[in-house]
């Protein structure tokens, strides 16, 4: 067997966050007059908030300081917060806890690799937060995807050579990145260019592709 790790990312295949990222920018958006629709919603998958935020401006009519766009990038995070307060163990999308189960059971040692700086909180609120061997985040890392310094560091975090590591992803900009980190890509969902693709990790043992 090659692979040794499973780097998973969090938004959108360890839980279903999407709706809480697009009611809080929605939100945002409301308020400054934007238009904001779930298409434009899609392409921020992945991306960090202040990149997020420059997609969410393309349809702005005016333009916006560094001071605005910090304090916009702030409200939208104080939103989302408030809605992430109400997850629980349901928003743990189907599949995952089976899989986790069976990597641990065969030695396999798990991570997460996620854009978002609110990764510690979400794994509170779902009951996850001490299911990973290595948690790397938002928080730890100065270039977002499709840059690959997210999987990178979770792979280092557990001393285990990039190409044996695999990387779940629900976005293209995570594929990307996993690819880049030199790693075997597993999509989900929409996710385009993975080694291997399946609609949900409802459909699949990871560790048969192993
Ligand atoms: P935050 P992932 C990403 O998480 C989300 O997919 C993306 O929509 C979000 O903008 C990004 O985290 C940053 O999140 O504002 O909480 O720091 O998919 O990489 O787990
Ligand atoms: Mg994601």
């Amino acid at each position: 067997m090659k692979i040794k790790a499973v780097i998973f990312d969090l938004d959108g295949v360890i839980v279903t966050t999407d709706d809480c990222h697009y009611q809080a920018w929605k939100r945002v958006a409301d308020e400054e007059g934007i238009t904001f629709t779930r298409e434009v919603n899609e392409r921020l998958r992945g991306v960090s908030r202040m990149a997020s935020l420059e997609i969410v401006l393309e349809k702005a009519k005016k333009s916006y300081s560094d001071k605005e766009k910090i304090q916009l990038a702030e409200r939208k995070n104080a939103y989302y917060v408030e809605l992430i307060g109400k997850l629980t163990k349901d928003a743990i999308l189907p599949g995952v806890e089976r899989n986790l189960k069976q990597l641990k059971e065969n030695g396999i040692k798990v991570a997460i690799g996620s854009s978002s700086k609110n990764t510690p909180i979400i794994l509170k609120q779902i009951g996850l937060a001490d299911s990973f061997d290595a948690i790397s985040d938002g928080n730890n890392i100065t270039k977002s995807k499709p840059e690959p310094e997210v999987f990178i560091k979770a792979a280092d975090m557990l001393e285990i050579p990039y190409e044996e590591c695999l990387v779940v992803e629900d976005a293209d900009a995570g594929i990307i990145a996993g690819k880049a980190a030199g790693m075997t890509t597993l999509a989900v969902n929409k996710a385009k260019g993975g080694n291997y693709h399946y609609a949900s990790l409802d459909d699949i043992d990871i560790l048969s592709i192993l």
